[in-house]
């Protein structure tokens, strides 16, 4: 039953979902800023449950920032240090491998890598790193670098883009994550992050990538100095390349957490608006099939709503959470597994643990062990 909108406006928004018509920057526009939440909420949660019915996807994975030094000093991120900064870390190899195997004793999918653009680490260190996690941890899928570190290692090897990721595909690199996408308007970029590769560069190597083989998720830092034209049209750019490539599973919306960094005055995203971003997502990118609510920068209990509100997955366990905790973060780095259940459940919705590629997890708990179902 459809419901009476508030906003008439979105009743011609409606009649496009149901036909599975495109929307256009201007039904973008519209839907960023309709007082009518629930009417937006109402026609995400249709598409959603049109591609997805009542599941939900959870991993167990952790995070791995291998370190935080970084030559970038973009005013968005409080985790990045200067090496000469006496709190700043670089784990050793063998930290690292002992490292990952840390946490619950519920058994990883996934490992999910990120870290700063360290001046002196070498691709081969980066390589070996990835050898050695492949070697300890056969099973665990190994989700490495943001589009914004293939750039850094490009630029510092002299290697292309391409020659850099095909030697961590075959280092053991399986898929990447959706980081440092920020916002494409360069206007923007250039003030809070104007350290790394633009918007046009971030989306050559998603596509390098991609025609390689290698998945990717994508995101945009939402809550900052953007306008809502400047969201619409990240999305659209994100479409766009989705049409081309198919290679991006999950788009994550990251609100923006100021604390600790160079845009404290900007203030917090608001649940209303977190939620709004889901649902605006959902139904702009109608190519790419999953939304992530990620439940560390949305806090689980915002995260859980958004389940009602175009999202279909909650992420993981992660663990180890630093990004957001140092940008004030609220919420604490790790679930487990029975927490995610639990919030997934509570919302009405079927939990359906997944690896990395979204293939469906069998586990036999007594034994912590884990099957991939293909
Ligand atoms: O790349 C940095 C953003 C990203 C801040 O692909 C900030 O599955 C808010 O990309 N406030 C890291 N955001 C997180 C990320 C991610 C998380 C979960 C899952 C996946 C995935 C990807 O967070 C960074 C940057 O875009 N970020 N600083 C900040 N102060």
């Amino acid at each position: 039953m459809t419901p009476a909108f508030e906003d008439s406006r979105l009743s011609t928004i409606r009649d496009k979902v149901e036909e599975g018509q495109r929307l256009s920057s201007e039904d973008g526009l519209t839907l960023y800023r309709t007082p009518d939440l629930l009417g937006v909420g109402w026609l995400a949660n249709r598409v959603r449950e049109r591609l997805h019915g009542n599941k939900t996807y959870f991993n167990v994975n952790r995070h791995i920032n291998p370190t935080d030094v970084c030559v970038a000093s973009c005013k968005l991120c409080a985790f990045g240090k200067k090496a000469k900064d006496p709190t700043a870390y670089t784990w050793s190899h063998e930290q690292i491998w002992e490292r990952a195997g840390h946490g619950y004793s519920e058994a990883v999918t996934e490992f999910h890598i990120v870290g700063g653009l360290h001046p002196e680490l070498t691709l081969d260190w980066y390589c070996e790193m990835l050898r050695g996690l492949k070697q300890r941890y056969p099973k665990v899928h190994l989700k490495a670098f943001t589009m914004v570190e293939i750039g850094y290692f490009a630029q510092r090897t002299k290697l292309s883009h391409r020659e850099v990721l095909e030697r961590l595909k075959g280092a053991g690199m399986d898929s990447m994550p959706g980081g440092g996408a920020e916002i494409f308007s360069e206007r923007v970029r250039r003030i809070i992050c104007d350290h790394k590769i633009s918007g046009d560069q971030w989306i050559d190597v998603a596509r390098i990538a991609h025609k390689l083989g290698i998945h990717s998720n994508c995101t945009m830092l939402y809550g900052h100095i953007e306008t809502e034209a400047d969201r619409v049209d990240h999305l659209l750019k994100l479409r766009g390349l989705q049409d081309e490539t198919r290679g991006f599973q999950t788009f994550i919306p990251l609100a923006f957490h100021p604390d600790n960094t160079a845009m404290e005055h900007v203030g917090k995203t608001t649940g209303f608006n977190d939620i709004r971003e889901i649902a605006v997502s959902r139904l702009m990118l109608d190519n790419i099939p999953h939304i992530k609510a990620y439940w560390v920068m949305m806090t689980p209990q915002i995260a859980q709503i958004a389940l009602r509100f175009g999202a279909d997955d909650l992420d993981g366990t992660v663990v180890e959470e630093k990004i957001y905790r140092d940008a004030g973060g609220a919420t604490s780095g790790s679930l487990r597994r029975g927490d995610l259940l639990r919030l997934i459940q509570e919302a009405g919705r079927e939990p359906v643990e997944r690896d990395t590629l979204y293939r469906a997890v069998e586990r036999k708990e007594a034994e912590n062990v884990f099957t991939v179902l293909v």
